[in-house]
């Protein structure tokens, strides 16, 4: 694979200091919700924001946050510092468009800098009309984000349906969703690269298993996709999307699958689009609201902070300001239930996160043109069990041995003593690629690793779960 990175050089000068700013730590002040007999506590962890996006939470351990507006920030999720590090020049901010998606993953080249990561953004921009590109930035913690390489570009956009939200799967391609662009014969033609959802590599390009060789098209018949995630412990992939004035949905993305619009919204449900739906391969969705919330953000819960949030996807919205939970079945094959936390209350969300320890993060968009902020908008707020997080810290446990090692045909995990909960094996190659990954159940001891079709090399091995981890363990594989 080629790997380009253009030197060191321009990208220093566009690159801000970090400044202190508008930040400010969690106050006392807090409204509380009780789920499923948890106390969950809500506080502003970030005001004075402009109309954030996206809000993930970094390999770094920080939050990292985009404005429409063209800045790129992480946050001290410590104390709600905002820390801006770039401000892109060529960004247009007009009507729903702008600087839009984020993702931030390994640096897979190979010589990283100490620390560096690599940080994706979609965003549109003016050149004979409006479009929209998804550029890739380095990023290191002492010189920011450098670099720019843009990994596709002119594709054609609109004010409205822009898509644009960003995912890193473990194989470290990229899915990027795409809106039709307020040109809806686009979403059903498959040479078109609106109204779908994308997979591509790293560095741009198509990945060999793409359902259509040669093709970026992971999915299409999409209308205006903003929110993507992905359940580990399925490999399932969710998404919400904006409906017309009908059918907002969330859908399961399956490699291939047509969505439907425009012809059918929603669900298979008219004679016209049971017809079109029998022909076309379409996915229903698993769920659609008439009339609409204005879905976005959409984030996945498991982690025992929240049981009563165990296994669901936690999507927000827009029009509605709801957050709500959708609980999933064990296979995740299916939402078995709904319920709105909240309503209104803070005006209008579009991205949400949730951290390792179990916090969940939601950025409000009441300065987009259409809310009613308030002083402090737009915020980023923090949903937390302040109990759990007092008295259960992550822990991180004795090493565990990997035997023999090094190892040519075999070699097998052995644990310091049984696991106390379900956790997962996974292991990376030197580049930082997920050569496996594998669940293992409580009271586990050993797990064989299928060592024979790798190539020889260094890989290091993780297990962990969501609240105890190991020590990382490298492995040699010699040449056989
Ligand atoms: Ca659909
Ligand atoms: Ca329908």
């Amino acid at each position: 694979m080629k790997h380009f990175f253009p030197a060191l050089g321009p990208g220093l000068a566009l690159t801000a200091l970090l400044v202190g700013g508008c930040g400010a730590p969690a106050t006392a002040q807090s409204t509380t919700y009780n789920v499923g007999g948890t106390t969950v506590s809500l506080s502003s962890l970030t005001t004075g924001l402009d109309t954030p996006w996206e809000l993930l939470w970094g390999p770094d351990d920080f939050l990292w946050l985009t404005e429409r507006g063209g800045r790129i920030s992480r946050i001290n999720p410590a104390t709600g510092q905002l820390l801006p590090l770039l401000t892109l020049p060529d960004v247009t901010e007009t009507g729903e468009s702008g600087l839009l998606g984020l993702a931030v993953g390994p640096a897979v080249h190979l010589a990283p800098l100490p620390g560096e990561l690599a940080v994706y953004v979609v965003y549109n921009y003016t050149s004979g009309g409006l479009k929209e590109k998804l550029v890739r930035y380095r990023y290191t913690p002492t010189i920011g984000l450098l670099s720019p390489q843009v990994l596709l570009d002119n594709l054609p956009a609109a004010s409205i349906h822009s898509g644009s939200r960003l995912l890193l799967l473990p194989d470290n391609t990229l899915l990027m969703t795409t809106g039709d662009a307020a040109n809806t014969s686009t979403a059903q033609n498959p040479t078109s690269l609106n109204g779908k959802v994308l997979r591509l590599t790293v560095t741009g390009t198509v990945p060999a298993d793409n359902p259509t060789p040669g093709s970026l098209v992971y999915s299409l018949g999409h209308r205006n996709p903003q929110g993507l995630v992905r359940v580990a412990a399925t490999g399932r992939l969710y998404s919400s999307e904006h409906g017309p004035n009908n059918d907002d949905e969330v859908n399961l993305i399956e490699p291939g699958r047509n969505y439907g619009w425009p012809t059918a919204q929603g669900f298979c449900n008219l004679p016209a689009e049971q017809t079109f739906c029998q022909q076309n391969n379409v996915r229903e969705p698993l769920l659609a609201w008439t009339p609409t919330l204005a879905v976005a953000g959409l984030s996945y819960y498991n982690h025992p902070a929240i049981p009563g949030w165990s296994n669901s996807l936690l999507m927000v919205s827009l029009k509605a300001g709801k957050l709500t939970q959708l609980p999933l079945a064990a296979t995740g094959a299916t939402i078995t239930g709904q319920t709105d936390v909240w309503t209104g209350t803070y005006g209008r969300l579009r991205a949400i996160c949730v951290s390792p320890q179990g916090r969940v993060y939601v950025a409000t968009s009441n300065r987009d043109g259409r809310g009613s902020p308030t002083a402090t908008d737009d915020r980023v707020l923090v949903l937390e069990n302040r109990t759990f997080t007092a008295t259960r810290p992550n822990r991180i446990l004795p090493a565990f041995a990997l035997y023999p090692n090094p190892a040519s045909h075999a070699t097998s995990l052995h644990l310091p003593a049984p696991l106390t909960t379900a956790a997962r094996l996974s292991v990376h190659d030197a580049l930082g690629r997920l050569v496996h990954e594998a669940p293992l159940v409580a009271g586990q001891q050993r797990a064989a690793l299928p060592v024979a079709g790798w190539t020889a090399g260094v890989y290091q091995v993780r297990v962990g779960g969501p609240t105890q981890s190991f020590a990382p363990q490298r492995l040699v594989l010699a040449g056989r």
